[in-house]
């Protein structure tokens, strides 16, 4: 498996699929969760209310991931899922870990044999970018996976320096 770093837009990326830093509600969201869903079009928000009506009426679990069309972006897909909103008083790395390992797993089964992560939970769910740059880095390598081309897509310097600083 080749993981390459870059800055950039994850919207952007002629990838098989992009994983979305999505909420348990998956109706969108800030971030790159709104990104997604302005350049991605309707057609992903309407799958995304068809999972949640038909199969996740609880809205989808934290660490879980599930596959949708990409609507108008390059890629095919869009995989959707959820990281933990970051506690001091709580270690939640097990499950950030979780998001990178499901992500790898429904690409497997979509055949993706490329994927593009952002930095799940470092935004609007507040994750320290070192310490979540080491976990994603770290479970990206050791999970067994067809998926040959991961490429971290970082919106800014700062989270671009953490990810080549845990290299
Ligand atoms: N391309 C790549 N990375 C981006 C983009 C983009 N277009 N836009 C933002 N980022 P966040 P979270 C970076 O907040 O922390 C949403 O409301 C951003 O700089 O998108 O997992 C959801 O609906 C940061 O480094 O996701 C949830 O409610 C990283 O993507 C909640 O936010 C993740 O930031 C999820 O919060």
């Amino acid at each position: 498996m080749r993981i390459s770093l870059l800055r950039g837009d994850i919207t952007e990326q002629q990838v098989d699929a992009v994983v979305n830093a999505a909420n348990s509600g998956l109706l969108g969201g800030g971030g790159v969760d709104g990104a997604i869903h302005r350049r991605g079009g309707p057609a992903i928000l309407a799958e995304c209310e068809l999972l949640r009506t038909r199969d996740y009426p609880d809205g989808l679990p934290t660490g879980q991931a599930v596959p949708t069309t990409a609507g108008e972006l390059p890629a095919r897909w869009v995989i959707h899922t959820v990281g933990p909103t970051y506690a001091q008083s709580a270690d939640r790395s097990a499950q950030l870990a979780d998001c990178y390992r499901s992500s790898l797993r429904v690409a497997d089964e979509l055949g993706a044999g490329s994927v593009a992560f952002p930095a799940i939970s470092t935004g609007i769910y507040r994750y320290p970018l070192d310490e979540a740059a080491r976990i994603a880095l770290r479970t990206v390598r050791e999970t067994p996976t067809d998926v040959a081309d991961v490429r971290f897509v970082l919106f800014d310097d700062a989270a671009l320096s953490a990810f080549e600083a845990a290299r």
